[in-house]
């Protein structure tokens, strides 16, 4: 079975009317995103989306998302500006199954990266922003097992980015 995001926008939404246009809005933003590997989907049969982050991949000014999915890929999928975004690419990890996953430049290059936790291999993911929409899946980094949480922060104070797990 195939799952999909619903993008719906709430800026809109006044208190006395919220019902009317959220159900307008569901109407409205039926523009459904099929995520998940299609190649893995007859093997695992457990695609969909586990995390999203919202961020400007490309760097052309539009925002995009990525999503981890329980088939092992990320799926990005990039804005073409107001509610129309790219067929989305996916990106597979290696891993079983993914959870989490972050969107921040880890390596200062100021492109976007990914960042997802695989519980099941106990590993952090590392897609690297190669920009023109290309990403470079780098050497993970070895975490425990059922790590799904991830967070980012500079928590030395050294301007680079640092990364937080959360596992069992
Ligand atoms: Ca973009
Ligand atoms: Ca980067
Ligand atoms: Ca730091």
């Amino acid at each position: 079975m195939k799952t999909h995001l619903l993008v719906v926008f709430f800026a809109s939404l006044a208190a006395s009317t919220a019902s009317a246009q959220l159900f307008e809005n569901l109407q409205k933003f039926a523009n459904r995103i099929a995520v998940g590997d299609p190649l893995s989907e007859s093997e695992t049969g457990r695609e969909g989306p586990k995390s999203i982050c919202l961020e400007d991949l490309d760097a052309d000014g539009k925002l995009d998302f990525a999503v981890s999915n329980l088939d092992g890929s990320v799926s990005v999928a990039f804005g073409s500006g107001g509610l129309a975004f790219s067929e989305p690419r996916h990106f597979p990890t290696g891993a079983v199954t993914l959870r989490e996953l972050i969107c921040a430049d880890f390596n200062g290059d100021e492109l976007p990266d990914i960042v997802t936790a695989a519980p099941i291999e106990g590993k952090i993911h590392f897609l690297w922003n190669e920009g023109g929409q290309q990403f470079r899946l780098g050497t993970p980094l070895d975490a425990w097992e059922i790590t799904r949480n991830v967070a980012s922060g500079d928590f030395n104070g050294d301007g680079h980015l640092d990364l937080a797990v959360a596992g069992r």
